[in-house]
């Protein structure tokens, strides 16, 4: 990936640096799926996000593995923000409610966006809000494993930020398309940091590889 970095300290730690950009419509659970992941917290109540970055970090069998990730603005669309934040990421986790069909089509707009402006970066769609009971506005669930996992190309995971179903394994996920050559274990030592929210620039794309759904 663009800004994976494997150097040897000393000739023996390596280090890994990933970020990661969650976008998706407003309310999907952007921000919940990161607090679950990085903080093992859910909150009910609902805050409009405008820009934030995390940072986790992770020693994996001597890897240093550092996550900086970047959560996105559903609610307003600021073009520059988000042209910024998809050629600054070296992966994607696009973020739909399967409560709401509306939010997978801005799901497809979002992966047509990236796809425009970057050659082959690894990507997983999520459809969140899988403990909620599915109604006239639901979207189907094969459907958009279908589209995500064969038209696309892309990971597909299912998830609930609300129960921590399959939240770890939207990120082991994306590690696995990054080529990351370890697992993430959901018992690996989490740090979290808030960092300002100031984007780099990339210069070269690690390989998109195979992908896989997750459907619990
Ligand atoms: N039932 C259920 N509710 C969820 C889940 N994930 C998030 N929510 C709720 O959905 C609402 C929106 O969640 P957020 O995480 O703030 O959504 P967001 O995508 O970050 O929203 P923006 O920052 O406006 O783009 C909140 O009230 C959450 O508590 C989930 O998996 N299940
Ligand atoms: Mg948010």
């Amino acid at each position: 990936m663009s800004r994976q970095r494997i150097c040897s300290e000393g000739g023996a730690e390596k280090e890994v640096h990933y970020r990661i950009a969650v976008l998706g419509a407003a309310e999907v659970g952007k921000s919940s799926i990161i607090s679950q992941f990085l903080y093992d917290r859910f909150n009910s109540e609902y805050k409009e996000t405008v820009e934030e970055l995390y940072r986790g970090q992770y020693n994996i069998d001597g890897i240093r593995l550092t996550l900086d990730i970047l959560d996105t603005a559903g609610h307003h669309e600021f073009p520059a923000m988000r042209k910024l934040a998809i050629s600054s990421s070296d992966a994607f986790i696009l973020v739909y409610s399967m409560t709401d069909s509306n939010s997978f089509d801005e799901v497809k707009k979002l992966r047509e966006d990236i796809i425009a402006q970057r050659e082959k970066v690894p990507i997983v769609i999520v459809g969140n809000k899988s403990d909620i009971s599915s109604n006239v506005s639901s979207v189907d669930k094969e459907t958009a494993a279908s589209i995500a996992c064969v038209d696309w190309e892309s990971g597909f995971v299912q998830a609930s930020a609300k129960d921590n179903t399959n939240i770890v394994g939207i990120f082991q996920e994306l590690l696995r398309l990054s080529d990351f050559p370890q697992p993430l274990s959901p018992a690996v030592r989490r740090r979290r940091m808030s960092m300002p929210t100031t984007s780099s620039s990339s210069n070269s794309i690690h390989k998109h590889s195979r992908n896989s759904c997750v459907i619990s």
